[in-house]
């Protein structure tokens, strides 16, 4: 009998092995069924989170200043000579069915530059200000506070609302790589919640109906096969962590936790701009930690870089220390004059920002290793 327990324990131990089921395994990843890549990225995430944040930037690889639509370009890489460690990219027109982004960027162009990033080590995060399903206008239409129940089930705009999800799906699902696995991706949607600026935000819907199209949003993408989506959940201004978890969909929902944030021009020596951040990363960072997810700052910068020494002066000594995973620049329109956060060849911060990717607390893709094994 003690002989026959005995075998039955090896038994499991063996399968357990076998199948990978063992503690150091454990899947961190929201999605119980996340691909392998997926898993692997997010607990590589975890260890790097540990020793400092990686630089990312919007549309790192579509345009820059005084340039678009490149294959060669990226004004990161032609200022420090590394691509950023994180790409952030928009799908925003690509539930119309149309072939370019709000911001003119080609879908098609911008799965191939995704590849890329994923080819070179970087983390790619998507974003989608998508349109207001209701009135037809865009995201930032906040007309009616209707919005959100008529795409739940049951609403009037549910099934066009399927619809765009069946095309974001077909994004994410046809994102592989050269041995055609899924590239992992962290999606951002419905981004700066806490704010009603957008026909998701806070006082144009309940708190019930936010949750309920986060989990449907999720959930429908998921079961089309998007297994390769970490999920980030990102507010806009927040005072406490009441407040920060309010809308919160659930730890099977999300992945990372966090905020956008802007240096302000009200603002120059940056005092409430830091001030801010260190209130808001006090929470988010507790909220992380407790619940065992990444903290990123999903959207930063002082807009046209005014303080040539802002990214070691005002930005990394707010974010130094404190387990943030990565803080993603806002993009650097080429059709928008002075809409830019990150630095290109020429500009007043440029020198500075080298200085940035030489700290060790600091990391770009070249810093990054084998993020997704
Ligand atoms: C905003 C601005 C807009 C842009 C939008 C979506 O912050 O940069 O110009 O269209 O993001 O990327």
């Amino acid at each position: 009998m003690k002989m026959q327990y005995l075998q039955f324990i090896l038994l499991l131990a063996l399968q357990a092995g076998a199948s990978g089921a063992t503690a150091a395994n454990t899947n961190l990843a929201s999605d119980t069924k996340a691909t392998t890549k997926t898993q692997n990225l997010i607990r590589n995430m975890h260890t790097l989170a540990k020793k400092g944040t990686m630089i990312g930037h919007q549309d790192a690889l579509s345009y820059g200043i005084g340039w678009y639509d490149n294959s060669n370009r990226c004004d990161v890489k032609d200022v420090c000579g590394s691509y950023p460690a994180v790409m952030g990219w928009d799908l925003g027109h690509l539930e119309l069915g149309s072939s370019v982004n709000l911001d003119s960027v080609s879908f098609a162009t911008m799965r191939k530059n995704i590849i890329r990033g994923y080819e070179a080590g970087a983390i790619n995060t998507i974003s989608w200000h998508a349109r207001n399903p209701l009135t037809g206008s865009d995201a930032w239409d906040i007309s009616s506070n209707q919005v959100v129940t008529s795409i739940l089930p049951g609403g009037q705009k549910n099934t066009l609302y399927n619809q765009w999800l069946d095309r974001v799906a077909d994004f994410m699902t046809n994102l592989k790589g050269k041995n055609g696995e899924l590239i992992p991706v962290v999606f951002r949607p419905y981004h700066e919640l806490s704010g009603s600026w957008f026909w998701w935000g806070k006082k144009l819907c309940t708190k019930e109906d936010f949750v309920a199209l986060w989990r449907y949003t999720i959930d429908y993408l998921r079961g089309k096969g998007a297994h390769n989506m970490l999920v980030a959940y990102c507010l806009a201004d927040f005072y406490s962590e009441a407040e920060f978890l309010d809308r919160y969909p659930g730890d099977g929902y999300v992945d990372v936790v966090g905020f956008d944030i802007y240096h302000r021009e009200n603002d120059p020596k940056g005092t409430i701009f830091s001030a801010d951040l260190k209130m808001k990363s006090d929470i988010a960072q507790k909220v992380a930690k407790d619940r065992n997810k990444l903290f990123a700052i999903t959207e930063a910068g002082y807009e046209a870089i005014p303080d040539s020494s802002w990214f070691t002066q005002v930005l990394a000594p707010g974010v130094r220390g404190r387990n943030i995973s990565y803080v993603l620049l806002w993009r650097n329109a080429f059709n928008k004059k002075g809409h830019f956060y990150a630095p290109y060849p020429g500009h007043s911060s440029a020198a500075d920002f080298v200085k940035l990717t030489r700290d060790r607390a600091f990391f770009t893709c070249r810093n990054l290793k084998k993020m997704y094994k």
